[in-house]
This record gives structure tokens, sequence and C-alpha cells, in this order.
């Protein structure tokens, strides 16, 4: 658990306003078989990944700092659909797109808070997690980020978990299993970590 003095907003906003040309530069124009392809039955391919980061800007990080900074504790943060992103059919360039415009619109709202290392104090309350801080959720949302590149990582090495024949054994990112894995806590309880 990351304590104040760990937690800094310039440094978490670094790495917020890159995300969407990571994302950019990882998958646009790819072939289908390593945007559209998951990791099995009620798994998230890439496409799915970048539906539910879009998902997230829109209903879920700077909703969640509204709701703490003006009602604090007293309100629980609104449980967030995590499957939603799965209804639409857009196309990925369309998904990369509205990424990029919605977290640059998120970030400018956030900086126009004008946050205080007082406001990262703040506290609120989530619907599982019970009391959380405001620092703690704006690092959440960084580290959201990190996740899902994590995740994106593995997806798109799963591909070829047969065409690389015995090297398999040496892939680390073929043995990954645990963590933002579609089995794990993060994708498949109905309510999100954050
Ligand atoms: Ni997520």
């Amino acid at each position: 658990m990351a304590s104040l003095t760990e937690f800094s907003l310039v440094e978490a906003i670094a790495v917020l306003t890159r995300t969407p040309a990571t994302l950019t530069a990882l998958l646009r124009g790819l072939p289908n078989v390593w945007v559209r392809c998951n990791e099995g039955k009620d798994t998230w391919s890439a496409f799915d990944i970048v539906g539910h980061l879009v998902f997230g800007e829109r209903t879920d990080w700077m909703p969640r700092v509204r709701i703490m900074l003006e009602n604090g504790e007293a309100r629980p943060f609104d449980p967030v659909d995590r499957s939603a992103q799965l209804k639409e059919n857009q196309d990925l360039e369309q998904l990369l797109d509205d990424f990029a415009r919605l977290r640059r619109e998120n970030l400018v709202a956030l900086q126009a808070l004008n946050l205080q290392h007082v406001d990262l104090t703040r506290r609120g309350r989530h619907p599982a997690l019970g009391v959380v801080t405001l620092s703690e959720l704006l690092a959440t949302w960084a580290v959201h980020d990190l996740t899902h590149v994590h995740q994106l990582s593995r997806v798109m090495a799963h591909q070829y978990r047969g065409a690389v024949g015995p090297w398999s054994a040496y892939l680390g990112v073929l043995q990954c299993t645990g963590h933002s894995a579609p089995q794990a806590t993060e994708l498949s309880s109905p309510l999100p970590p954050r």
C-alpha cells in the first residue's frame, strides 16, 4: 500500500498521459489475430481491453474523484459494470481515438481541480473495499493502466503459444497466469478492485 510520501500527482499524471500513445503504438493497424483473439472462453481480447479502458474513462475514475471530493465517505462510489464494453461493437481504431480523447479531457479536468497535498488525504468509500483515500484512487488509476498493458502483452503472446514450439519454456509471459488473468479477481469478480 503506497503511503502519501510515495505518491506524486505529477508522477502519476506522467503515466496516465502516455498510455493512449502506448496503446496506439502497440495495437493500431495490427492484423486481427493480435487484437481480436483472446485467451479462451470468457477471456478478453486486446479489443475488449481497450473497450474496458474507454469505459473506465467515461464512468469510473473522474466520477469517483468528484464523488470523493463532494461527499467524502458519506456516499459510496457507484459500482462499475466491467463487461459493458463487451456490448459495444466499434472498430479498434475508433476505440483508440476515443480513449485518447477521453483521457485527455479527464486529465484536463483533474488538473483544473488544482489538488493540493492535503486534498490527497481526502477519503471516500469504495462499495467493496471500504474507506480509501484520494491518493490511493489516483495511484490506482495509473497502476490500472499498467495492469492492462501487462495483460495486453500476455494476451498477444498467447496467440503464438504453439508457434514458438519448445521455446515456450523460456518465455515468461507464457507462464503468467495469475495477476490480471481472466480467472483472477480483476476480471471475474462482480466489482472491480478500484
Ligand atoms: Ni481493469
